[in-house]
């Protein structure tokens, strides 16, 4: 197996080969997790966390098939279908965001792609968030490179479109569109000049390979993804997914610290599933490289730790939010 040297590691690389990509996932916890954290404090101060809020600016009636989601219409669960919401709900869901610590604001639409009337009041809910001093982020699904272009134009700082998991795993996950399309989503908006948050999904049956692949995809990119979301799946009542075997915590880690030395000075984001991580296993993703979170009661439609939790939690690791004020000294 081709070993990289793992005194090297820091650097930013397209060219990894699937082999140092699996070398690095298969070192010895204690190994991994120390060159994860060496390599994180080349570029990132490992005592700062960026905090993004979402909101679900359209939710449920979804034609897609993926089989982790409760917003397809294709699976009975509790979540409803709702319109579009107005520019001035939006508006106000961005204003707690921002007056709770968040410096990015993501609408996510429970859309296979954008139509464009759609589209229109969209960028409208971007204009305005940017407005207010927030960064900015949407997930409509599926983009042409037009519509890349003019959400850019809108003030569009980042777009979310995840690969999930590897090409091999994804058939058994989605049916209703291919890892091309959405590779080719990633590439309109990398043209238009968006910058790109790109991850995946733990824990739905996939292999140890099958995480290898998706971190390595993702890594070897013209340009890695400016934001990487890990997600652990959230198992929802009626969708396909629910009751797959939980998730191995240090697999997770150990995904996150190989991330990190694949990607390292991509923001990596401990996203869905913290509700289900103890303490101890989310201060270890933070060890891992992660940098990021999801802040606030509720992430699209399933909860998420509350904010009072996440702030108990940074300061017993003298964790500090990007965009806060550093620690007074003496
Ligand atoms: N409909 C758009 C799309 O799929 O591109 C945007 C919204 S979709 C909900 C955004 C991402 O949320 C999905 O790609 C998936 O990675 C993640 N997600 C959805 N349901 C999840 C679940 N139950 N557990 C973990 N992640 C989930
Ligand atoms: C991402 O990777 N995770 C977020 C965000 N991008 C849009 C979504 C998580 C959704 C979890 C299930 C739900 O709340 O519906
Ligand atoms: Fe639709 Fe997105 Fe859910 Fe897939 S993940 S069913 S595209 S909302």
């Amino acid at each position: 197996m081709d070993r990289p040297d793992l005194d090297s590691l820091g650097s930013v690389r397209t060219d990894w080969t699937l082999e140092e990509a699996r070398a690095i996932f298969g070192l010895p916890f204690n190994d991994l997790l120390h060159h994860a954290q060496r390599v994180h404090r080349l570029t990132f101060d490992p005592n700062r966390i960026q905090v993004s809020t979402l909101l679900s600016i359209k939710t449920g009636g979804c034609p897609e098939d993926c089989a982790y989601c409760p917003q397809s219409v294709r699976y009975e669960t509790t979540v409803g279908r709702d319109d579009l919401l107005d520019l001035d709900e939006v508006k106000a869901a961005a204003q707690t965001a921002r007056r709770n610590g968040a410096t990015r604001f993501c609408m996510g639409a429970a859309y296979r792609n954008p139509k464009p009337k759609q589209l229109e009041r969209i960028k409208d809910m971007v204009r305005e968030v940017r407005s207010m001093g927030l960064e900015t982020c949407a997930t409509l699904g599926m983009l042409t490179p037009g519509q890349a272009r003019e959400l850019k134009d809108a003030g569009l700082d980042y777009y979310n479109h995840n690969l999930d998991t590897s090409e091999a795993f994804y058939g058994e996950i989605i049916t209703t569109r291919t890892y091309q399309d959405r590779l080719e989503t990633l590439e309109a908006v990398r043209e238009a000049g968006i910058a790109v948050c790109c991850g995946g999904i733990l824990g739905m049956g996939e292999s140890e390979l099958d995480r290898v692949q998706l971190l390595h995809t993702l890594a070897t990119m013209p340009r890695h993804p400016e934001s990487v979301p890990i997600n652990q799946l959230v198992q929802v009542e009626g969708t396909p997914l629910h009751g797959r075997p939980p998730l191995d915590p240090l697999d997770l880690v150990r995904t996150i610290a190989t991330a990190r030395l694949l990607m390292p000075r991509s923001y990596l984001r401990l996203s869905a599933g913290r509700t289900d991580m103890d303490d101890a296993v989310q201060a270890l993703c933070f060890l891992a490289g992660a940098n990021s979170i999801f802040y606030g009661e509720k992430l699209l439609t399933t909860p998420n730790p509350g904010r009072s939790h996440d702030e108990a939690l940074f300061a017993r690791l003298g964790l500090r939010r990007e965009g806060d004020a550093p620690e007074p000294v003496g």
